[in-house]
Formats: structure tokens, C-alpha cells, sequence
């Protein structure tokens, strides 16, 4: 697009000035401050739990890096879990140069440093008080970005991009709300998407997980959730049901649920389990590129959180969303909200269908009940899927959007 040709961002953004702390204990020789270039925007990513958090930052991390060539520093507090994602990261260090991002622990004490030109607080995390002091002192003022949750819900709209002024400081942030139409900053999505997936071979996918491509009546199901009794309820349906289902499970927090219809207790990546109808395969936790290959080759997807659940939004096969859990079940709330966006555009029994499933599934049951009908709408809910993801490219991409807003705040 335009706005990528047009944009030199290393003119925009001035080199920041390096850290003024000797080097970290942990910098490898290649990456002293001479060898690597100096940070323009730093991204700060406080990890709540699971991986959604760091996946997020992660993601816009590398866009932000490889498709606008913007320097970021990557704060990250719990490297061990960013390790799950970032896989060649290794938690021992504090400096590190990977896939064009400089990642770095966020330690307490913070160091003393320079802030970017744009500074972006994750899901609303606090930044550490010391820099926010030092981003008051900088000329000019760094763009202070929060970046927050996503929902559909429909207040999102006028919240989108509004400034906040800092109570003491001669600062203000900016929300910044990631959304499915043109109100808000849209959803990540990188500028080699449809490249990787035109070179997607699902024969080849199959072949390297050791299994044959799908029978003709058979259901392929990539599973990742949180944990449910709706889970072992779906198993034993599909176990007990006429066709095959093959369900591929990565490793983590819905095992124990899975473990039981098989009579075990223990379940690891590469167990393959096979009983009547249903074979379960458990895979390891692969990186984000990988794990879209998996949602294309999936006849049908569940997904959690938040980047997983956008992910298979752009994947556009039919999906099922487990909402992460909020206090007071606000997430029912944002369940429906999303709900009432999708499915204007689907035949009524199909609309149905997918409602009541979402909503079993998290409630944690009726989805024996709910299952027929949802089944039944796979084939209406794919044509639907495309229809979607293709209106969601018009609400425009994240990464670009938040450096337009960036650029346009800065001049
Ligand atoms: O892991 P999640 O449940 O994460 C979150 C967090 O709980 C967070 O606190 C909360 O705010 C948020 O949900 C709403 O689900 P999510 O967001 O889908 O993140 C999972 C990430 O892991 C996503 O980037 C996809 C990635 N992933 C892989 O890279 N490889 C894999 O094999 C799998 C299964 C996922």
C-alpha cells in the first residue's frame, strides 16, 4: 500500500540515543550497542498468563520490524513464557537480537533509557516509572500508545485513538483499540499472509505430522482451548458418532480433559490415541507460522483468547471461540457482541447453529445438544468465513494503521 512506499520511517523516527547503563550481563558479544541499530519504538508487554500477551506483541513486534523498518525493543517480564513463542529466545538473556527485534527483559530496577519515538503499552500495562519520567524529559515527546483488548463490542468505536493527559506530566496517551471495521486500528495481519498460504501444501502438512489426508467423510479438527467439561462431552460424541473425526490437540491446558476418554491420566505431544470414531493426535506448541498452517488445513478450528481467535478469523474455515473468562462473565458480553457482528449474512438455521454452539461450548455445556445443528452448518459457515475475512481487510491492518497514526501524531 501507499502508505508503506511513502513512509521512510527511519527518517520520521530518530535514532534513539542507547542505553546510558553499561552493557547488560547478559549481551552476547555480536549485539553490543556499537554493532546493532538504535531502538525507535519500544513495546512493552506485561504477561498476564497463557500466551496471548506475548503473542500479540510478538506479532506486531516483527511487522512492525520487517514490514516498516522500525527499530523496536521488545520489554517482555516473563521471558521463560515468551520463550514458548519466540523459540530461538533464550530466557537467560536480557539483550537479544531476534527475527530483526531487540528483545529484552523487563527487569525492576528499570534501567536507565532513552525512550523511542513511540512508546506502546500492551493491554494496558504501567510502564515502569522512571521511563515515563524520561519520556516527559524527551524533545519531542514519544507517542505514547495503549494498545488495548479486543472486542466487537460497540463502544469500541468511540474510545478508539481518544487521548488520555497524563495526571502530572506534560504527556498523554492514546487508546488504541484493534477492531474488526474501519472505527478502529483493524487486526494484525502480516504482508506475506496470502504468500505463505498460496504456498501451503495441506498434503504436505499431513504427510509431516505422519497422517493420510483426510478421508472424504472425515472431520479434521485442530483444538485449542481452555479447560471444559464441554471438551470430554464433544469427545465422546464424536467418538461414539458415525464418521471419523481426527482431532489435532496442542500440548497444554485442555490435556487433562482429553486424557480421560482414553482411559489415561497422561497425555504428551506425539501421542497419537485412537478409539472408535475418534483419533486424537497431541501436537507440541509450534511457532505462529506454523500454527496458521494448521488452521488451514483444518476443516474446523477452535481457538482461545485473542490472536489465536483472529487467526482463524483470516484462515476463514469455520471456527469456534473460547473466550477468555472475565469477573462477573463480562466475556459473555463481548461473546455476544462478536456474535451479533458474524452473523448477519448466514442463512437463519445457520446463524442459529453457531450461536447456540459458541455459547455451549462456553458455558461449559449443552454441546452434545448444540453439536447436530452446528455440524450440520460446517458447509454454510466455510462460504461465510471467506465472506467475513474479506470484510475484515477493509477495517485495514493493524501494524499499518498504528504507524499512520504514529506518523501523523509525530508531524
Ligand atoms: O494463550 P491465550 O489464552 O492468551 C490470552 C491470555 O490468556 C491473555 O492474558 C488474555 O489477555 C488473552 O488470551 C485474551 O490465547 P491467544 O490469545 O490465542 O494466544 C495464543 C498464542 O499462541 C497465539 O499467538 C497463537 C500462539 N500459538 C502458537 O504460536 N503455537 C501453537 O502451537 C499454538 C497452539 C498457539
Amino acid at each position: 500500500m501507499r502508505i508503506v512506499e511513502e513512509f521512510q520511517p527511519r527518517a520520521v523516527y530518530p535514532v534513539c540515543a542507547q542505553s546510558v547503563s553499561p552493557p547488560f550481563p547478559g549481551l552476547s558479544p555480536a549485539l553490543t550497542l556499537s554493532h546493532s541499530p538504535a531502538p525507535c519504538w519500544d513495546i512493552f508487554c506485561a504477561v498476564v498468563d497463557n500466551f496471548g500477551d506475548v503473542g500479540v506483541c510478538w506479532r506486531l513486534a516483527r511487522q512492525l520490524a520487517a514490514e516498516h523498518g522500525i527499530a523496536v525493543r521488545l520489554w517482555i517480564d516473563d521471558l521463560k513464557s515468551a520463550c514458548r513463542l519466540v523459540p530461538s529466545a533464550l530466557p537467560g538473556l536480557d539483550v537479544q537480537q531476534v527475527e530483526g527485534v531487540q528483545i529484552r527483559h523487563w527487569t525492576a530496577p528499570f534501567p536507565d533509557m532513552e525512550p523511542g519515538a513511540v512508546v506502546i503499552a500492551a493491554f494496558a500495562c504501567g510502564l515502569p516509572d522512571g521511563f515515563v519520567e524520561a519520556m516527559a524529559r524527551r524533545d519531542p515527546k514519544p507517542v505514547w500508545i495503549n494498545l488495548e483488548y479486543l472486542s466487537a463490542e460497540d463502544w469500541v468505536a468511540g474510545c478508539h485513538r481518544l487521548p488520555s493527559p497524563h495526571p502530572r506530566l506534560p504527556l498523554r496517551q492514546h487508546f488504541f483499540f484493534p477492531g474488526l471495521d474501519r472505527q478502529t486500528g483493524g487486526l494484525l495481519r502480516e504482508a506475506d499472509y496470502d504468500a505463505r498460504r498460496a504456498r501451503f501444501s495441506p498434503a504436505d502438512f499431513w504427510r509431516g505430522l505422519d497422517l493420510l489426508p483426510p478421508a472424504p467423510d472425515e472431520l479434521r479438527v485442530s483444538l485449542f482451548c481452555y479447560e471444559t467439561p464441554a471438551l470430554g462431552e464433544l469427545l465422546e460424541l464424536w467418538r461414539q458418532g458415525p464418521t471419523p473425526v481426527t482431532c489435532l490437540v496442542p500440548e497444554g491446558r485442555a490435556l487433562p480433559c482429553v486424557a480421560p476418554i482414553f482411559g489415561l491420566t497422561d497425555l504428551r505431544a506425539g501421542d497419537r490415541l485412537v478409539r472408535d470414531a475418534l483419533t486424537v493426535q497431541i501436537l507440541p506448541f509450534v511457532a505462529q507460522p506454523r500454527y496458521d498452517e494448521l488452521l488451514w488445513a483444518c476443516d474446523l478450528n477452535f481457538v482461545r483468547g485473542e490472536d489465536s481467535f483472529v487467526r482463524a478469523q483470516w484462515a476463514a474455515h469455520p471456527f469456534v471461540w473460547h473466550i477468555y473468562v472475565q469477573d462477573e462473565d463480562a466475556h459473555l458480553e463481548k461473546l455476544d457482541a462478536f456474535l451479533a457482528r458474524f452473523r448477519p449474512g448466514l442463512e437463519p438455521a445457520a446463524a442459529e447453529a453457531v450461536t447456540a454452539f459458541w455459547q455451549a461450548w462456553n458455558r461449559g455445556q449443552g454441546v452434545a445438544g448444540a453439536w447436530p445443528a452446528f455440524r450440520q452448518a460446517l458447509p454454510a459457515l466455510a462460504a461465510h468465513g471467506k465472506a467475513w475475512s474479506a470484510g475484515l481487510r477493509e477495517a485495514g491492518e493493524l501494524a499499518q494503521n498504528l504507524v499512520q497514526f504514529c506518523k501523523d501524531e509525530i508531524e
